[in-house]
């Protein structure tokens, strides 16, 4: 892929640079996506599983859907994309990343300065005591998994409905008011508050680079779009970034 000289000048010069990513970055790891062609919402429905409501009607099913995730999240090992937006966290200095993803790829590629904004797959709650912890049984013993005190565990996820983590919120919005370039990969932008990011960060000030197989509500925003694969363009742009 050719790229356009602005894009890899502005890159390359960056000081800060906030990363949002959805789950078209974990898509070449073997992580379903939600909304495409094979997406989870093709074939569950959304307020059958994501939703308190739901857990509340019937945490086993709930439960079990986790459960099967967990598996193929367990199994999946980070691709080139992951890999180089851990790279970008060692070489820009100041950077941050977002994910929406709660598969735990990003952290397992390497970076740190993160926020996990709809939380993490392996981390459960309590709902009575709202304790979190890991809980990295799978399959699991018993579904729907229970705290020594009784009460259920529920996934330490955002579900519809729900606030995302204040500090989280306060961390990313902070950082995109104040980065220079903000690239968002792999991410539909449909599901807020995070869809509201990237217009957040071009009304503050920044430069806006989009990385998606598809055309989505960003791409109209966005000062640079990259369309294809975040496993196969990435790589190739910072390769050409680093010279
Ligand atoms: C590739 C690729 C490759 C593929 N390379 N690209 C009406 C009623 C009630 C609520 C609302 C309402 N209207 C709005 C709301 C608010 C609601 C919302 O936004 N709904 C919209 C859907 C309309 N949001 C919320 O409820 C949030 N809370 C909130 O707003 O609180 C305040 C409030 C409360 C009550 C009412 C109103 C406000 C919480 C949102 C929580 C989202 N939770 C989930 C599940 C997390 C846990 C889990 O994983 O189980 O988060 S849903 C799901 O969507 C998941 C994702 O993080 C999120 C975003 O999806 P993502 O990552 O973008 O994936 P996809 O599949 O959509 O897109 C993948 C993209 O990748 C595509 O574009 C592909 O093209 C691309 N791609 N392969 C590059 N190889």
């Amino acid at each position: 892929m050719e790229f356009r000289e602005d894009l890899i000048d502005l890159l390359r010069v960056a000081g800060s640079v906030v990363v949002v990513t959805g789950s078209g970055v974990s898509a070449e790891s073997g992580v379903p996506t939600f909304r495409g062609e094979d997406g989870l919402w093709r074939r569950y429905r959304a307020e059958d599983l994501a939703t308190p409501q739901a857990f509340s009607s019937d945490p086993a099913l709930v439960w079990e859907w986790y459960d099967w995730r967990r598996g193929i999240v367990a199994k999946a090992k980070p691709n080139p994309a992951h890999e180089v937006i851990a790279d970008m966290e060692r070489y820009y200095p100041d950077f941050l990343l977002v994910t929406q993803n709660v598969d735990g790829l990003h952290r397992k590629a390497g970076n740190e300065r993160m926020v996990e904004i709809h939380g993490n797959i392996w981390r459960v709650r309590c709902v009575a005591e709202l304790d979190e912890r890991f809980l990295y049984d799978n399959p699991l013993e018993v579904i729907p998994p229970k705290c020594e005190c009784g009460s259920l565990l529920r996934p330490a996820v955002v579900w519809f409905g729900e606030s995302l983590p204040f500090e989280g919120l306060t961390t990313a919005s902070e950082g995109i008011q104040n980065c220079e370039v903000f690239l968002t990969v792999g991410t539909s932008g449909v599901v807020y508050p995070v869809a509201s990011f990237p217009m957040l960060a071009k009304s503050s000030g920044a430069s806006v680079v989009d990385i998606n197989k598809d055309a989505t509500p960003i791409t109209s925003i966005a000062d640079h779009t990259l369309m294809g694969k975040a496993g196969e363009i990435l790589p190739e742009l910072w390769r050409a970034i680093k010279g």
